[in-house]
């Protein structure tokens, strides 16, 4: 009935579900028109009617099994007080972290947005809410946008600061999965984008030790809600997220598909991986691509997505192509 929520509990289905990372965005025309009405991109997300519209948007053109709701990661360090702004890419302002405290009401448009999209998706639809994880929120915070280097000189410089740091973004990001599984959500996905830049001990430390305190946490509040972790470009050490209580990995594109064949598939329900430059070309290369996806990863365990988010030039449809030779 479900194909999203069927194949990541574990029961699988006949039906190979898809959604993809970014489908609400800037390569839809119609996202474009609502995008020039509103003001900032800030205001623009912190608006019920406007974020729904645009999370519904490519469920009317395509037939996607998942509608991720209309939102950014930034909301947290908005909710927690810092000064949150979109130029070209995200700008913060200054970081006083003993100031910082998450206020759920600051998030109360974004939570409305998600009771208002559940009321209006078909029951085949599932509702996926989301965060980014601590360290890809943290190279956020401590620049004026997104500085890996400095968030990381920081975590040399002052090592307890940066772990403070850590645990209240781990509270916080808890606290907004739960609340958007209160709202409607009936998936979770967790985004460490920039997992990559870390070296392998900093990555457990500060990427998969506080992911799997999310997890523990929003579990102990709804043990059943399906919860899907994206730690990009770490290449093997996907294997050490295999054990954080995740329910299913959402995989980048630069791992062969060999390697998740023999190391991950056995172990975890998985999504992924197309390169969005392939869905960008279109055509037979396309084609192709979809192909060996499919022959890779089991029917019932595997659901299909993008290595990483929808590039803003592609033409949407060469996604509605991808989605019949999907269905296929
Ligand atoms: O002008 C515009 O329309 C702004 C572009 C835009 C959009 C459409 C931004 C600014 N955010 C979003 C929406 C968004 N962001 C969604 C919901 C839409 C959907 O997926 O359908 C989601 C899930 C995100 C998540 C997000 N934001 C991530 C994690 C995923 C990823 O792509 O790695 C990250 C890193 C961000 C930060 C961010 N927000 C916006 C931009 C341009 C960026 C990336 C900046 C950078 O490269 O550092």
């Amino acid at each position: 009935m479900n194909p999203l929520l069927s194949v990541l509990t574990g029961e699988g289905n006949s039906q190979r579900p898809v959604w993809l990372m970014r489908q609400a965005g800037r390569y839809l025309p119609e996202y474009r028109d609502l995008r020039a009405k509103t003001g900032s991109f800030m205001e623009f997300c912190l608006n019920p009617d406007l974020a729904a519209e645009a999370t519904l948007q490519p469920l009317r053109r395509f037939s996607l099994d998942g509608a991720i709701i209309f939102s950014d990661i930034l909301v947290i360090p908005y909710a927690m007080g810092q000064e949150v702004g979109f130029n070209e890419g995200p700008v913060l302002g200054p970081l006083d972290r003993e100031k910082l405290f998450f206020q759920k009401e600051r998030l109360a448009p974004v939570y409305e947005a998600l009771t208002k999209v559940s009321r209006q998706l078909p029951v085949s639809v599932s509702l996926i809410g989301f965060a980014g994880a601590p360290w890809t929120l943290a190279s956020y915070m401590l620049g004026e946008g997104r500085d890996i280097a400095r968030a990381k000189a920081y975590a040399v410089h002052h090592p307890r600061d940066f772990s403070a740091l850590l645990e209240q973004l781990i509270e916080a990001i808890s606290l907004h999965l739960i609340e958007q599984v209160k709202a409607g959500a009936q998936v979770l996905q967790i985004f460490d984008s920039w997992a990559g830049a870390l070296a392998y001990e900093d990555l457990m430390d500060w990427s998969k030790e506080p992911i799997r305190k999310i997890i523990a946490q929003v579990k102990q509040v709804f043990p059943k809600i399906p919860i899907i972790v994206f730690p990009r470009e770490v290449g093997a050490a996907y294997r050490q997220y295999l054990s954080i209580g995740a329910d299913a990995l959402s995989l980048d594109y630069a791992l062969p598909l060999s390697w998740i064949k023999e190391h991950l598939a056995p172990h975890s329900i998985l999504q992924g991986n197309l390169d969005p430059r392939i869905l960008q070309k279109g055509g037979s290369a396309l084609e192709q691509a979809v192909r060996h996806i499919k022959r890779t990863f089991s029917l019932g365990r595997h659901v299909f997505n993008l290595g990483h988010g929808i590039l803003p030039t592609t033409p949407p449809e060469h996604v509605a192509q991808m989605i019949e030779w999907i269905r296929e």
